[in-house]
């Protein structure tokens, strides 16, 4: 009896654990940089992976988990590509018990019990440190206006990055948002909204908010098009702190990006062990992470790992 148990025991721990994970898509080197530290880290923890990628689509992504519960995986995980719309999915899998972990972006769902944990940033505080940064370093005086690269609608980091960018620039009222628009957090939209900006706003613009790199990276091609300075005549301010925000910054034509690690790998795995060892997670898991001004970015560049 006391043999046969042990053996079970052993047999439990050892099993190996499957992992669906349901990707947003492919759209920015920081989705880049998570997927492969999803791929490398589930390797590293011997967890069979099944991948999908939403290409930046909900519906796509409630097909990827809805195939994982007929396949019966041990766990689910996915990067929400919006917020809203998530309950009937996430009872589905619940009703299946197969325990779900969102990583990078949140739901908002009433029931909290549909999800295990959520690990990633606090996309609040990168807007508040985005905000904090202008307000510190800005030079000019009079008026300061700003057009703002929003997110992906209806992402968690669209809307949280605007919230605390905004809270914090509130405190100056000469610090004013004068157009506010999507460029799907990708370069194409984002160099193709900033040219509508440009013909809309011409040299009243003073500062760029995009709420990640690659659209800032996009929009100073569209800057420099234009015949300005990206950097010098219109201050920029992005997120996420990929390589390409740091060639920039080391070429003078961005002048900060708020960091946001997308190497959620590790932690994600951990928490699949421990889920699936039947331990408590807290429900919230929280990634650690810095502001890089222009002037450090040279000096920086060689630590960056993604
Ligand atoms: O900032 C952006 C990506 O959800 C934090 O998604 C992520 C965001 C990231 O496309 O570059």
């Amino acid at each position: 009896g006391l043999l046969l148990a042990a053996t079970a025991g052993v047999q439990a721990a050892d099993k190996k654990i499957t992992l669906g994970f349901a990707q947003v898509g492919a759209e920015s080197e920081w989705r880049t940089a998570n997927t492969q530290s999803i791929k490398q880290s589930a390797k590293e923890a011997g967890i069979t992976l099944k991948f999908s990628d939403a290409q930046q689509k909900q519906e796509n992504q409630i097909k990827a988990i809805r195939s994982y519960i007929a396949q019966k995986v041990d766990v689910i995980a996915f990067s929400p590509v919006v917020e809203s719309g998530w309950e009937t999915v996430l009872q589905e899998a619940k009703a299946a018990k197969i325990p779900v972990i969102l990583t990078d972006r949140a739901v908002s769902v009433k029931d909290d019990s549909l999800y295990v944990t959520f690990i990633g940033s606090d996309f609040v505080e990168e807007g508040r440190r985005a905000g904090k940064w202008l307000l510190d370093n800005y030079k000019g005086q009079g008026d300061v206006n700003i057009v703002e690269l929003q997110g992906t609608v209806g992402s968690a980091p669209a809307i949280d990055r605007k919230n605390g960018f905004e809270e914090v620039i509130k405190a100056q009222p000469r610090f004013k948002i004068i157009r506010s628009q999507t460029g799907d957090f990708t370069r194409a939209k984002g160099k193709e909204v900033m040219e509508a900006f440009l013909k809309a706003e011409g040299k009243k613009i003073n500062v760029l908010y995009a709420h990640n790199d690659d659209m800032a990276i996009g929009a100073i091609q569209a800057i420099e098009e234009a015949g300005l300075k990206p950097g010098k005549d219109i201050i920029i301010i992005s997120i996420d702190a990929v390589k390409g925000a740091f060639e920039a910054m080391i070429a003078g034509k961005l002048n900060v990006t708020v960091e946001c690690n997308p190497q959620l790998g590790p932690q994600l795995m951990e928490a699949a062990k421990a889920v699936v060892a039947g331990k408590q997670l807290p429900k919230r898991i929280v990634t650690k992470e810095g502001v890089f001004p222009m002037e450090v970015a040279a000096k920086e560049f060689p630590n960056r790992k993604y």
